[in-house]
């Protein structure tokens, strides 16, 4: 058979254009392989239990008993089945805090789980629990606190031998550890053994980083180490649960050190000319407190939140480490399992089918022509091939092309970040009825970027990288049409008796009634804010138009409106006076007088008094909670007579809900709440909520 020589040139030039195409250098810091490693984790589980657990606090003194730590039903495989049902890939566990206690029975400490009462001293929680990470094919990591408020020596060199000492056991009797956190909190006050002083350290030199960072090198060469300042993994600046949308995995490394964390927005966004690869982990919990505290079982993050602080973390080139204050039975709770299973759903639908699999993709460039950097494999479904340009260039599009008009919301995009971070600058375009809009403006990429925009309908579409440090290597390009989330909606009255109704998901419509009928699609669309002067109940429920599937039905029963209420005396001209008639929970009129203090209110007409109900002050710490009280009701503002109620808010210290406290009516224009005890002993009471229920 004779081949034409132009035929054999051609196959000869694919041929070697493909083997002489010299693969993009590394560029700038890269990541190590425990890096990379643990990059692929992006959430897993951080769980606070141990002594502040059973004394309520978030920070023990360090002369905390053992004998208080006693778990109930403590069951370490609950924690591993819940994180494995929901998507996580590993469990960090505070194995000593800073309060000095240890969940397992160091040789080198009588202040450990051997001397308390769970399995009479016999027990070890780390221990249960590596094994059930290992049972569950889950990763296991440590928290080991370097402050130590329990420990006599803390300060002096002494307590180093003892802290690397702990740091051995932990990382030698456990089984493979794949990150140790190292906190940086150091408070300076504490029980150290009786000394009840104030130690100051220098946290850059005290402990000796390098010796300590050198301990995990020997004994678990792939675990990562947190801190502030790495050495692997940075802290991202904030316990909210963020990073910035703009994130480098990039860090001056020596700039930082656990416990030196000024420059907070470098954490937050990390530094294009970091001298190291130094990802950031979001650290968060899923209450308010790390520890669990029954008057948070009220306060559990929403899905709306829960999936702002993924798409924050996961979709912004960084780690979630989502925390469950694990409570006194030693379970996840209930409300926690709930929530987080949630999310799980929730993403698992978000990322159900990849609209951009199989698709046809072509590029702007493709390095030396060549197959194997072709635009195809941002969209191969393989992490280690990529598409990639020229060295020159530094500006390109990938477009993605189905034969007909597609919904999506979400882009998912990935950099091959083993050779380095590059993307600086990129925009997504879609190409709709023939027109290309913008629909993102963004800046890094790195690991993982998931952007959420409005659904859009198109036949087309396309990332454009308008700035890289070097050419573009792009190993991932995934397009996803998330289901609208149905959160049940918001209802609101505010003291001009003005109701607004919200609804986080966004495109979603709303409807609603007044007259507390069940809404459906033929009910009123909420379009803003309206007058509700009288008595009733306001139901609304949200709709997808797209789908027809509507969310739970919110119910809000309003009594009378607190347009003409005024407190008297000083309390009116409070700074907050009107944030209990704000219908909001977050805002609060609180008052740091001596008890028993008086909220004497006007309501501005006479009317009959039924009942009250009262919102305590929702803030995280100790922020006047009313115990006990009494009520009264006055036709002059002068004469109160016998309250009509009082007693205890039952419950109240641990659970901070609304109270709701009925009686028969009574004929009155003022109304009298007397703060008689704060539920946690302090001079002070709040309100974040405060109606009059009227016959
Ligand atoms: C902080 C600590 O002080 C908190 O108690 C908690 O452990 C959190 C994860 O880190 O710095």
């Amino acid at each position: 058979m004779k081949i034409a020589p132009y035929l054999l040139t051609v196959i000869l030039s694919v041929f070697m254009s493909c083997n002489q195409t010299p693969p993009p250098e590394p560029h700038g810091p890269l990541p190590s392989e425990r890096q990379l490693a643990w990059h692929e984790l992006e959430f897993y589980a951080f769980v606070h239990f141990n002594m502040n657990t059973f004394t309520n606090m978030e920070w023990g003194m360090g002369d905390e008993k053992p004998e208080s730590f006693n778990p109930t039903e403590l069951d370490t495989r609950q924690w591993a089945r819940v994180a494995k049902e929901a998507g996580m890939k590993g469990i960090i566990i505070t194995a000593k805090h800073h309060d000095g206690f240890c969940l397992w029975p160091s040789a080198y400490t009588e202040h450990s789980v051997k001397n308390s009462p769970w399995k009479n001293g016999q027990g070890d929680v780390v221990k249960e629990l590596s094994e059930a990470c290992r049972e569950y094919g889950l990763k296991f990591g440590v928290y080991l606190s370097p402050w130590d408020r329990n420990h006599a020596d803390y300060g002096k060199p002494e307590y180093l031998d003892y802290f690397r000492n702990q740091l051995r056991e932990l990382l030698t009797n456990y089984g493979e550890v794949f990150e140790v956190w190292f906190d940086g909190a150091n408070g300076g006050t504490g029980w150290y053994g009786g000394a009840n002083e104030e130690r100051k350290i220098d946290n850059r030199t005290y402990y000796e980083w390098d010796t300590v960072f050198e301990i995990v090198r020997e004994l678990q060469p792939n675990a990562c180490i947190f801190s502030d300042g790495g050495p692997d993994v940075r802290w991202v600046g904030n316990e909210e649960g963020w990073a910035r949308p703009t994130n480098w995995s990039l860090l001056k490394r020596d700039d930082f050190a656990p416990g030196i964390a000024e420059n907070l927005e470098h954490l937050r966004a990390g530094q294009e000319d970091g001298t190291h690869w130094l990802p950031a982990e979001v650290d968060v919990s899923i209450r308010p407190g790390w520890y669990y505290h029954p008057y948070e079982d009220h306060k559990v993050k929403s899905l709306s939140h829960l999936l702002d602080i993924y798409y924050h973390s996961v979709g912004r080139n960084a780690s979630f480490l989502l925390n469950f204050p694990v409570d006194t039975r030693g379970l996840i709770h209930e409300k926690d399992v709930e929530a987080v299973m949630k999310l799980a759903e929730t993403l698992k639908a978000d990322f159900a089918t990849d609209l951009a699999a199989g698709q046809a993709m072509t590029a702007s460039n493709v390095r030396g022509g060549s197959r194997k950097y072709r635009a195809e494999n941002a969209n191969d479904g393989k992490k280690e091939t990529y598409w990639a340009t020229d060295d020159e260039v530094l500006k390109a599009e990938l477009t993605l092309e189905w034969n007909e008009p597609v919904d999506f919301n979400r882009v998912l995009l990935q950099e091959y970040i083993a050779l380095g971070q590059r993307v600086k600058q990129f925009s997504i375009e879609a190409e709709v009825d023939g027109k290309w809009q913008t629909i993102a403006d963004e800046t890094t990429i790195g690991y993982k970027r998931i952007l959420r925009f409005p659904t859009v309908t198109a036949t087309k579409v396309r990332l454009n990288i308008l700035d890289s440090k070097a050419c573009p290597l792009i190993s991932n390009f995934q397009v996803f049409n998330a289901p609208k989330v149905l959160e049940e909606p918001m209802i609101r009255r505010d003291k001009d008796g003005i109701v607004s109704i919200r609804q986080s998901g966004e495109g979603v419509g709303i409807f609603y009634t007044t007259d507390g009928s069940d809404p459906d699609t033929l009910s009123l669309p909420y379009v803003e804010p309206f007058p509700f002067l009288q008595k009733g109940t306001v139901r609304a429920m949200a709709t997808d138009h797209f789908s027809g599937k509507g969310s739970p039905v919110a119910s809000a029963d309003f009594d009378i409106p607190a347009f003409n209420w005024k407190w008297t005396g000083e309390l009116a001209n409070e700074r907050n006076a009107n944030a209990p008639f704000d219908g909001n929970p977050n805002t609060a009129l609180t008052i740091n007088k001596k008890l028993p203090f008086d909220f004497v209110l006007d309501l501005g007409e006479n009317v009959l008094v039924s009942g009250f109900t009262y919102l305590p002050d929702q803030a995280r710490f100790n922020p006047g909670v009313i115990r006990h009280y009494e009520f009264s009701v006055s036709k002059d503002g002068r004469n109160f007579g016998q309250p009509v109620a009082g007693g205890e808010f039952g419950n109240i210290v641990n659970s901070p809900i609304l109270q709701r406290v009925t009686f028969g009516p009574v004929e009155g224009r003022y109304v009298r709440l007397r703060a008689l005890s704060d539920a946690f002993g302090a001079e002070r009471a709040g309100m974040a909520e405060f109606t009059i229920l009227t016959d």
